[in-house]
């Protein structure tokens, strides 16, 4: 079975998001393997991030990412990773679809309330960073 890693982010959990999105991942029918909530170091955030680290915004996204805490999920599913990104929209949050996530909750592109990982290679490491006891 699939799995991927869900980060509810900290501008979801302010603004009292977390049992919409959940409710959204139920009511498609996926499987919430794992969850906790925790906030981030600055440390794993720019682990997480690395691939940006040369991006204008990369200060300001780990600063928003420590600012409280987020939700980790593991997500369990037969192709849950197509499945969740389509379900979270664009990364721009003004060209997400109305619709998803993103599309019905976020008008920044940086606080844009979802991580989902994007692809198997990118879950397999993600979920291991985030639940490094998961065998
Ligand atoms: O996977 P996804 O979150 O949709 O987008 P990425 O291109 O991996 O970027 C990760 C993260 O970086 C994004 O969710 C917000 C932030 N970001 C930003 O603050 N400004 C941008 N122009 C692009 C991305
Ligand atoms: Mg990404």
């Amino acid at each position: 079975m699939e799995q991927t890693l869900v980060i509810i982010k900290p501008d979801g959990i302010k603004r009292k998001l977390i049992g919409k999105i959940i409710q959204r991942f139920e009511d498609r029918g996926l499987i919430i393997k794992k969850m906790t909530l925790e906030t981030l170091s600055a440390a794993i955030v720019k682990e997480h991030y690395a691939h940006l680290k040369n991006e204008p915004f990369f200060d300001s996204l780990v600063d928003y990412m420590t600012s409280g805490p987020v939700v980790l999920m593991i997500i369990e599913q037969e192709n849950v990773i197509h499945l969740i990104r389509t379900m979270i929209g664009k990364t721009n949050a003004l060209e997400a679809a109305p619709g998803t996530i993103r599309g019905d909750f976020a008008i920044d592109s940086t606080q844009n309330i979802v991580h989902a990982s994007d692809s198997q290679q990118a879950a397999q490491i993600e979920i291991t960073r985030f639940f490094p006891q998961e065998p």
